[in-house]
């Protein structure tokens, strides 16, 4: 079992509104600070959506590449962008935020029903993404909505090798309606078809958040939360921002004896070197 926790803190996301959610961190500036404020609080990783200058999600590289510059250099933060991006996003755009170069992406293993879309992620595009993530040193995260979806981890890492620093770190992203339950159960029947020597944190979306929270670290894991995931901190309390979120993570972890990495720490445990290479311009 790792005696810390990895935090991830998961600031924006792609599917909530600015105009309904005011606290909802959209520009470079509310970015940065909730990075750096969530870096004070005991989060190691940031998990990036990008905004445009309306608030939309955007997978355009010239915001991506800004974001990225900007929370490098406000904080030691392991920098993740999302290559899930929003359920509307073409493959080929969320290929292209590895040309950002951020130190580790996001990687979802496999479709799944998304509310009342479809977050689709095909046997082509997982691979396409494991080997580009190999080629230019960046290192995934997988993302598992299901059950099957730890099958095609072990299917990927067979076929095509360990990713990028050899260490496998997975999320198991719980309570999405449409994928797994964010229950101890589920997170339970997950655990023993993670490949031999990996971690994992859970996410539990909306309401799920605490027993997922409480199961992954009971269970020796690590977690990730923020508002792309969690809006009510608790019945009819919405989350104040994402400090808040974290607050509540490095609380409990340090009540469970296993208090939260700092950014160096998570870069050995995830196999990221301090300097990543440089975007490209
Ligand atoms: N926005 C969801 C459709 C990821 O970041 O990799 C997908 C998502 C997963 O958030
Ligand atoms: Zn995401």
């Amino acid at each position: 079992m790792t005696s810390g926790t990895l935090i991830t803190v998961a600031p924006t996301g792609a599917e909530s509104a600015k105009a309904d959610v005011p606290a909802l961190p959209v520009t470079v500036e509310e970015v940065v600070a909730t990075a750096r404020d969530c870096q004070a609080l005991g989060a190691a990783v940031v998990h990036l959506h990008v905004r445009d200058a309306q608030a939309r999600p955007t997978l355009d590289l010239g915001y991506v590449g800004e974001v990225v510059a900007a929370v490098r250099e406000a904080t030691d933060l392991v920098v993740q962008l999302s290559t899930g991006g929003a359920v509307t996003d073409p493959f080929d755009a969320r290929l292209a935020v590895l040309d950002a170069a951020p130190d580790a992406a996001s990687l979802s293993l496999g479709t799944v029903n998304f509310g009342r879309d479809v977050f689709s992620n095909p046997w082509d595009l997982i691979v396409e993404l494991h080997t580009q993530m190999q080629a230019r040193g960046i290192v995934p995260e997988y993302e598992v909505f299901d059950l099957g979806h730890l099958a095609t981890l072990e299917r990927l890492l067979d076929r095509h090798g360990p990713p990028h620093g050899g260490h496998v770190h997975a999320d198991l992203v719980m309570g999405v309606p449409g994928g797994m339950p964010g229950t101890a159960q589920a997170l339970a029947a997950c655990l023993p078809h993670l490949p031999q020597g990996a971690t994992f944190a859970a996410t539990g979306v909306g309401r799920t958040s605490l027993p997922v929270m409480l199961t992954a670290l009971a269970a020796g894991g690590h977690l990730r939360v923020g508002m792309e995931d969690t809006l009510t901190y608790a019945p009819g309390e919405p989350v104040r921002d994402n400090a808040q979120l974290v607050a509540r993570a490095a609380g409990l972890a340090r009540i469970a004896q296993r208090p939260p990495l700092g950014p160096a720490e998570a870069r050995s445990l995830l196999g990221i070197p301090r300097t990543s290479v440089e975007a490209t311009p």
